[in-house]
């Protein structure tokens, strides 16, 4: 592990997750000298701090791993969807076998990065005193680092054990005869409710807009079953996955709309995807269901009948699966659950439902909720983060008029290529606000991203450039067409992280890229021969 104070290199990366580790790996092979600056004590990136009870990853195996040759030929997965302990695993097996941390430097977080426009470099700093000198900034800190903590009457108040989600105690938590309180209904909050219902002595989980949750259809993979995949796994990850809308190779539906099919014949498709589990019925599915409220409906209807089907507590029932759909179907992200419905049709479960009765103030011994106060030994908040754009806000990245990136941003983020922004040159982000980041599959998102900075930092070599620097226009046009898209689907139509809706104040505007992954590349690298919505400057020299 590097200990370095002080390093000058091509390529400072920050973040240590899926991006930043794929990122070192295809930089050195181009001959850029590359540092990591890591936050945490390990690789990881969302594995290294969401480590909470029942914490999983909802994309399946094989898609969910980096394409590396050296790094899946000598490994094996026990589960269809592994846990965090395995997946951390996994980023040590890719440290044994890339040696990532000999250019890393861990318990790094960056506090501070300017760019000089005399010299074309950034300084970058951390709270721990490190500094970096660099040519390009890359930034791979993912979606999910900044939590979400609703302000509540009392918070400080509460006595007893207080929970974030992605903040879990190193020990874990022990929730044996314990009462236990969950905020909270993302997919976040159905593994833990899911998990810690089996110890608790009672749990409480607090409900404001429920989940369409599919099931996981968990499994173990043999490792027969995996060799026998080897073959194709190159074919698999960087064809394939990317050739998809999201990064997950699922055959296309036979039809856009339902309505080309007759009853049966809907009923028949959706209960196939249905069963093959975990994002396949959201990525497989009828592309009409972004956009018609009628399909969306049929496909909500079908989830329905499934899920209300495993609850035999009518009250609950109408909580966790209402006839009237609590939002468009795939307008917020899918959880993916293995018992999570017989979990809560548990007697020492407790479902509240939050739009009836919403929690009044948090109270030194628990919450007082529909005037009653209920006494717990441990809180749980799964409420989420400051999605996209929440990484930033503590990174202290100044543009060349000494603005602050987020202070930039405050009336609508501007990025050209859901990659760069106008006036800080050299930047580079990765799964951040305006890319495909919450399209589907992590991995292949961050490769197809990170494959299109390398080849353009490496056209940079080729041709002398000292810096580029996005155009407001090019950035303006970017963030019209998001809005133009968005616009014609369904998403538009609900608060949530997608949109930036779930963050008090923030600028209710569509984040992600949906024109799915062919599209954005293509985009991507047609900007690449002029340079379009850039400013060029050269070396002296060129
Ligand atoms: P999510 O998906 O943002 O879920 C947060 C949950 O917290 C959601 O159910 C919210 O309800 C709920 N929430 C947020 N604020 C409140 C307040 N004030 N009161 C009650 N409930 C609240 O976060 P996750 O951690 O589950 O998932 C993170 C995802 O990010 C993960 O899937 C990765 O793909 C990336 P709401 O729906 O707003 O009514």
């Amino acid at each position: 592990m590097a200990a370095k104070k002080e390093v000058d290199v091509d390529v400072l990366v920050v973040g240590g997750g899926f991006g930043g580790v794929y990122a070192v790996w295809r930089l050195r092979a181009e001959r850029f000298k590359v540092h990591l600056f890591e936050g945490t004590e390990r690789l990881g990136g969302v594995w290294s701090n969401n480590t909470y009870p029942g914490a999983r990853v909802d994309s399946e195996v094989p898609f969910y791993q980096l394409s590396i040759p050296e790094v899946y030929k000598t490994w094996t997965w026990t589960q269809r969807f592994p846990g965090w302990r395995e997946l951390q695993a996994y980023f040590d097996h890719i440290d044994k076998v890339l040696d990532i941390s000999k250019d890393a430097t861990y318990n790094a977080l960056v506090n501070k990065a300017t760019f000089k426009m005399e010299t074309g470099r950034w300084t970058i700093r951390t709270e721990q005193g490190h500094v970096a000198t660099c040519k390009h900034l890359l930034l791979c800190t993912g979606s999910t680092y900044k939590q979400h903590v609703p302000t509540w009457e009392g918070l400080d108040r509460y006595s007893k054990t207080l929970l974030h989600s992605s903040k879990w105690p190193k020990g874990g938590v022990d929730a044996h005869g314990k009462r236990v309180a969950v905020i909270g209904s993302g997919s976040t909050a159905l593994q833990i409710v899911q998990d810690m219902s089996k110890d608790a002595k009672e749990l409480v989980t607090l409900i404001r807009t429920p989940n369409i949750a599919l099931p996981m259809k968990q499994r173990k993979l043999s490792l027969e079953e995996q060799d026998s995949l080897k073959g194709f796994l190159d074919h698999i990850l960087k064809t394939a996955a990317r050739a998809s809308f999201g990064g997950f190779p699922y055959n296309p539906p036979p039809v856009s709309s339902p309505q080309m099919l007759s009853e049966e014949e809907t009923e028949k498709f959706l209960e196939e995807l249905y069963e093959r589990g975990g994002f396949n019925f959201t990525g497989g599915n009828f592309l009409s269901v972004l956009f018609d409220p009628k399909d969306s409906r049929i496909v909500y209807d079908f989830w329905v009948k499934k899920t209300r089907a495993r609850i035999q507590d009518p009250v609950k029932r109408d909580i966790l699966a209402p006839i009237e759909p609590p939002n468009a179907f795939m307008a917020k992200r899918a959880g993916i659950e293995q018992d999570y419905y017989e979990m809560c049709d548990k007697e020492h479960v407790q479902v509240i439902d939050l739009k009836t009765t919403p929690i009044e103030s948090f109270t030194e011994e628990g919450l007082r909720v529909g005037g009653k106060e209920i006494p717990f030994d441990i809180i749980v908040l799964a409420t989420g983060f400051d999605n996209y754009t929440g990484a930033f806000s503590t990174m202290g990245i100044e543009g060349t008029d000494g603005k602050e990136l987020l202070e930039r941003w405050k009336d609508g983020v501007k990025t050209h290529l859901g990659m760069t922004a106008p006036r800080h040159p050299n930047m580079w982000m990765v799964y951040g606000p305006q890319a495909p980041t919450a399209l589907g599959n992590g991995p292949t998102i961050v490769e197809v991203q990170v494959d299109i900075v390398v080849d353009m930092v490496k056209k940079m070599r080729e041709e002398k450039v000292k810096y580029l620097d996005a155009t407001p226009e090019a950035a303006q046009a970017w963030a019209n067409d998001l809005a133009a898209t968005s616009k014609m689907t369904l998403l538009e139509s609900t608060n949530s992280w997608y949109m930036g809706a779930n963050i008090p104040g923030k600028k209710r505007e569509m984040l992600n890229y949906l024109k799915g992954l062919v599209v954005y590349e293509k985009s991507c690298r047609d900007a690449m021969p002029d340079w379009d919505g850039f400013v060029v400057e050269r070396e002296k020299d060129a």
